[in-house]
């Protein structure tokens, strides 16, 4: 290369400098995009769950549904403490929640009362509350962010009708109806909506409620409390189990007294109606109409309360109550659909194909 003299010389060095300059610019141009480009980490979502329990089948479905949503690969970190049907469990792990900062609380109450104190500290801590199936009773709605579940008040009521329409159409009058009901646990929301179906119904037509008693929603205490109840009621005809693994129980003991399961009461069976439709299982005794009715309970909550946690992080207003859709099934089609509160409701007969589709 020719030498370079006087003015191109410096014309040279000046182009250099300014290249080296550029190029350092440029470095570090590249690493500040580099740095931009690179991605902020996707903040993790921590939530904490309080589970009441592992009491039923629903129950187990329910937290499986929520475990099924809620996944880290998601950006979530879920951690659920399960309270075994104990309130003060419950209230601890939401203590436990506040003390771990979650970014969220997800209550499923067991009972509906004595949540105020509890709800308060998440409140002062700046932590929303998702109340998930039963409902809280509390002084002040804003002590939580939004609920997600069933209308067990409407359960109950479709239960009630679809007996008064089954007795209607199998001419059985409604004085030679004798219930018992196995409640779940007293004072939670699908106990208390349930109850007031079956006692509105036989204030309105005459049923003969003869006992009323809880079973914990466990088939254990469900087996116990129809032992005792066949000793005490020899008459009764219909037994109405607020869930299904409470009617499980019940059929076990009905079976074991040597009674007949059926829907034909007039003839001296006793029929068995229910709550959840959750299993395939359930619906194998419906099809053999050792439960003649079963009102469906949706436990798939998880991807329900995804929507309200997304609809938060957008600084968005979730309705403060929502509904899930729930079907009604049935042995036979003596019942073909029920008319509540102005509504019409289809029932599902189940049959061989319904099990096969069942998931
Ligand atoms: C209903 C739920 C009830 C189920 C029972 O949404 O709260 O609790 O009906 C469960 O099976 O134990
Ligand atoms: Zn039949």
């Amino acid at each position: 290369m020719r030498k370079l003299t006087g003015k191109k010389w410096l014309v040279f060095m000046l182009l250099c400098g300014a290249l080296f300059l550029i190029g350092c610019g440029a470095k570090e141009a590249v690493s500040e995009k580099e740095f931009v480009e690179e991605k902020e980490p996707t903040k993790e979502i921590v939530i904490g769950f309080s589970q009441l329990g592992a009491e039923s089948d629903w129950r187990t479905s329910n937290t499986q549904s929520m475990k099924e949503t809620f996944t880290s690969k998601k950006g979530y970190r879920l951690i659920v403490e399960d309270g075994q049907q104990q309130q003060s469990n419950q209230i601890m792990a939401i203590r436990k929640f506040i003390q771990q900062e979650v970014d969220y609380i997800v209550l499923a109450p067991v009972t509906e009362t004595g949540w105020d104190t509890v709800l308060q500290e998440a409140k002062d801590a700046g932590i929303p509350v998702i109340i998930v199936d039963r409902q809280v009773d509390v002084s002040d709605d804003s002590l939580f962010t939004c609920w997600v579940g069933s209308d067990f008040a409407l359960e109950g009521k479709k239960a009630a009708e679809w007996l008064h329409q089954f007795a209607l159409a199998k001419d059985i009058s409604e004085q030679e109806i004798h219930i018992a009901n196995i409640q779940g646990t007293m004072g939670a929301s699908a106990q208390i909506g349930r109850t007031a179906g079956l006692e509105e119904g036989a204030a309105k037509y005459g049923w003969d409620l003869l006992a009323e008693i809880s079973g914990e929603y466990t088939q254990a205490k469900g087996k116990e409390v129809m032992e005792a109840l066949l000793k005490e009621e020899p008459q009764i005809n219909v037994v109405y189990c607020e869930n299904d693994n409470m009617a499980m129980g019940a059929v076990e003991a009905i079976e074991a007294s040597g009674k007949e399961i059926g829907s034909d009461i007039s003839k001296g069976q006793i029929m068995v109606m229910s709550f959840d439709g959750v299993t395939k299982n359930i619906m194998r005794y419906i099809l053999s109409n050792k439960i003649s009715f079963d009102a469906g309970c949706n436990p798939h909550h998880g991807p329900r309360v995804e929507t309200l946690i997304q609809l938060l992080e957008a600084g968005k207003k979730p309705d403060k109550f929502s509904y899930v859709e729930e079907r009604i099934y049935s042995h036979d089609a003596t019942v073909p659909s029920l008319e509540v509160d102005g509504n019409s409701y289809p029932v599902t007969v189940v049959t061989s194909k319904t099990l096969e589709e069942f998931q």
